[in-house]
């Protein structure tokens, strides 16, 4: 354990909440606590879910992958938000995703989404098809990579 004088911890948690330093856990969650707050949608309640600190575009920043849901009564819609570092702010980016997410890995600039969608016989609730569908950050944009 080492001890950090008051003053040094207070510095610490005033910049994780902006992306002026190397993103760490704690600066990631306050990104997504901000975002996840700031979203207001007629469909149902964001939630947060898996998210990957990484440096999407290479430019030797962490940027911030984050998959969230919006929570609908009976269904639920599934997100994928990346946070890419522009030094003072955050570009952010959202596209819809499908299935019922399983994990999301980042390896360089590509994300890889692994989903269970439903099978032919799979009742509505329980879906066993594995999917995996690829994006990747190139050229400032967010496509899928087939
Ligand atoms: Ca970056």
């Amino acid at each position: 354990m080492r001890s950090l004088p008051l003053s040094a911890l207070l510095i610490g948690a005033a910049l994780a909440a902006g992306p002026a330093r190397a993103l760490d856990e704690r600066g990631a969650q306050a990104v997504i606590d901000k975002f996840v707050k700031a979203q207001k949608l007629d469909e149902g309640d964001p939630s947060p879910g898996r998210h990957v600190i990484a440096d999407l575009d290479g430019d030797g920043r962490q940027d911030l992958v984050l998959q969230w849901d919006v929570l609908g009564a009976n269904t639920s819609w599934p997100k994928l938000t990346v946070f890419i570092d522009q030094g003072r702010s955050w570009r952010v980016l959202t596209t819809d995703l499908s299935g019922q997410i399983e994990n999301i890995t980042v390896s360089g600039s590509t994300i890889r989404v692994d989903a269970l969608m439903p099978g032919p016989k799979d009742a509505r609730c329980c879906p066993t098809r594995k999917t995996q569908t690829t994006y990747r950050w190139a050229n400032g944009r967010l496509g899928r990579a087939r």
